[in-house]
């Protein structure tokens, strides 16, 4: 017989291999994970094999060659598809997708742009690997020939992709020990588990949250409301009430990161507005965002009910039946009219349904505004007419009102209108971190006219004006431009600060002030909720007023990198703030159980919807 280069190669073993080594290729080039040695890199070697090998020896099983080739086929493709889709999805979010994003159908419609920007043509090699392999089925040049396996390496091929599983296991057990128990990280779970684990894994961990509602009960309350209690911090005795009755007005200050404000580029003044607001208000500076893969709907899920978000998918999609115990409610009980107020679609995030469990009185979304091409670039209304028309709004209500607002200029890929181009775009290779601070430079001016409106419709004195920032608009993926303006390394610590965002408390009569105290989202609502006369004590909460004499200097991130008085915890390890390097690990050691403790905790409240246990009456007896 004629001997051929590959005959005595099977077709499964082909396909394997392809997909293999495309798939290693992928985490080289497409993702960007930190490898520190070798076993970590062998670990990402191996890590997709057993799962390729499992899925495509189902086609051993096949009777006729065509069903069997076109499984294979249909395999290859399929795998590489999920692959590409996390490729795109981190493009964009610096992150891997999870289950619960793929029922946010609702948001993907208003993508648009956003998406676009982040295809090329040359993503079809993403596919290489199936095409060759199709037209090898289709045209099977004469010098390849697969031979079917013998039933002895049939069964040498089903153990070796169980050996090799459970060596990649004993690795990732050996590199991170617990690492299925204990992380939120999901880089970490994909470096170790590989990409098609991780994926089943994610389907295990929503089949699992699914059942914990159902196993609930109120027991597990008293449990978590003792840990929140403890975590209770009593007001500051002169700012408690000190905005007493006012309405209180919270902008959701769309991508803004801290390290753009008292700062230049180009030698222009980025966000002089914002730099002089701060002056005035309480200004917090060592504030940061605690948001997952809901973005500024986790932002607003923090704020208004003090809990965090979930590790994986937004909870606004996720949760939006549960019982929450907001501030807006909270407020209402209080005689405020409380409402949100967002020109964009009221689907979005799931906000039409979520909006009624954090139980606004109204929504005024995309419809209560007078939107066209005009006024409208990238995502839809500019911030200008945006607050113009919303002062209009709020001259109708009934005071003391509560307006929760989220701006909508400055978004990812941050495109804008010439006419509101008020400084010079960076020059780096990233065109996104270039026109990040034009379109903030426009969302600065947007709140100077805000509040230049307000005063003219005499709001201003009778208001508490909030800004914070609701996560990061530029990801590490522009670590690289990003180094380029800030003149140093992104180092993971670099990194973390960087998740600073704006805080500023503007109450009219009340002066000025630079707060250090270390903190995140999920103490606004006991913050404002505090200044505003209404104590939080015994709220199942897990956030602290930033402005007791007990809160603790303490930020967890919603992936466990953390942030306390002196130090950073983030890639896996520990650093020194006050260097800004590396330090003994043992620093950071005790405050890891407090974050996952605090995480865990909160994760438990809204897998299990306990607070539909929760009775007001007698948390206030207890007081
Ligand atoms: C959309 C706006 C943007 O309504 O809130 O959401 P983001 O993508 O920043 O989470
Ligand atoms: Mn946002």
């Amino acid at each position: 017989m004629k001997r051929t280069i590959s005959s005595n190669i099977s077709l499964i073993a082909v396909a394997v291999l392809f997909l293999w080594m495309k798939t290693y290729v992928v985490y080289k080039t497409s993702f960007n994970m930190d490898i520190e040695n070798t076993l970590q890199e062998f670990i990402l070697l191996i890590n997709p094999l057993s799962f390729i090998m499992l899925a495509m020896g189902v086609g051993f099983f096949f009777k006729s060659d065509k069903a069997r080739n076109r499984y294979l086929l249909g395999m290859s493709f399929f795998l590489s598809f999920l692959l590409f889709a996390n490729v795109v999805f981190y493009r964009f979010f610096n992150d891997f997708i999870t289950m619960p994003l793929l029922f946010q159908t609702s948001n993907f419609a208003d993508l648009g742009n956003s998406v676009t920007e982040e295809f090329n043509v040359a993503d079809i090699l993403y596919f290489a690997d199936v095409i060759i392999l199709f037209l090898l089925l289709k045209f099977k040049p004469s010098f390849v020939k697969f031979r079917p396996m013998s039933k002895m390496s049939r069964r040498a091929y089903f153990l070796s992709a169980a050996a090799i599983m459970f060596l990649n296991l004993g690795l990732a057990e050996i590199e991170r020990p617990q690492l299925l128990t204990r992380t939120f990280d999901r880089e970490m779970l994909v470096k170790n588990i590989g990409t098609f684990n991780y994926h089943i894994y994610d389907i295990f961990l929503q089949s699992k949250s699914s059942a914990q509602r159902a196993l609930a009960d109120g027991s597990e309350l008293t449990e978590i409301g003792n840990f929140s209690d403890a975590n209770y911090a009593a007001p500051n005795d002169e700012l408690f009430g000190a905005a007493k009755g006012k309405n209180l007005i919270m902008v959701s200050v769309e991508s803004t990161q801290a390290f753009v404000m008292n700062n230049k580029v180009n030698g222009q003044e980025i966000t002089p507005f914002l730099n002089d607001f701060a002056k005035e208000s309480l200004n917090f500076t060592n504030f940061y965002h605690q948001t997952g893969q809901g973005k500024t709907s986790d932002a607003e899920f923090l704020t208004e009910n003090s809990l965090y978000p979930l590790s994986r998918g937004a909870v606004f999609f996720t949760h939006s039946g549960n019982e929450f115990n907001s501030m807006a409610e909270k407020l209402e009980e209080n005689g405020y009219y409380s409402n949100a107020m967002h020109a964009n679609n009221k689907s979005f995030w799931n906000r039409d349904i979520m909006y009624d469990a954090i139980g606004y009185e109204r929504f005024y979304d995309v419809n209560d505004y007078e939107v066209n091409e005009d006024n409208s670039v990238n995502w839809g209304m500019k911030d200008v007419p945006f607050f113009e028309q919303s002062v209009g709004l709020m001259k109708e209500m009934p005071q003391p009102f509560y307006s929760k607002m989220i701006t909508l200029t400055n978004h990812h890929p941050f495109y804008y209108d010439e006419e509101d181009k008020m400084i010079d775009e960076f020059n780096s290779n990233s065109g996104t971190l270039n026109r990040y601070f034009v379109t903030v430079r426009y969302t600065d001016e947007a709140l100077k006219t805000f509040v230049e409106d307000l005063k003219e419709a005499g709001l201003y004195e009778d208001s508490v004006i909030v800004l914070y920032g609701d996560h990061y608009g530029i990801s590490e993926n522009h670590n690289e431009a990003m180094a380029q303006y800030l003149g140093k390394e992104v180092t993971p610590y670099v990194s973390a600060e960087l998740q600073k965002v704006p805080f500023m408390i503007h109450i009219p009569g009340v002066d000025g002030q630079e707060i250090s105290t270390v903190g995140g989202q999920v103490d606004v609502r006991p913050t404002l909720l505090h200044l505003l006369g209404i104590d939080t004590k015994g709220d199942v909460q897990f956030g602290q007023d930033l402005l007791s004499e007990d809160h603790e200097n303490f930020a967890a991130f919603r992936d466990g990198r953390f942030v306390t008085e002196d130090y950073v915890y983030a890639g896996d390890a520990c650093w020194d703030k006050a260097t800004g390097e590396q330090t003994d690990a043992t620093y950071c050691t005790p405050y890891i159980e407090k974050a996952a403790a605090e995480l865990n905790y909160s994760d438990r409240v809204i897998y299990g919807d306990l607070l539909r246990f929760y009775d007001p009456d007698s948390a206030i007896k207890e007081q």
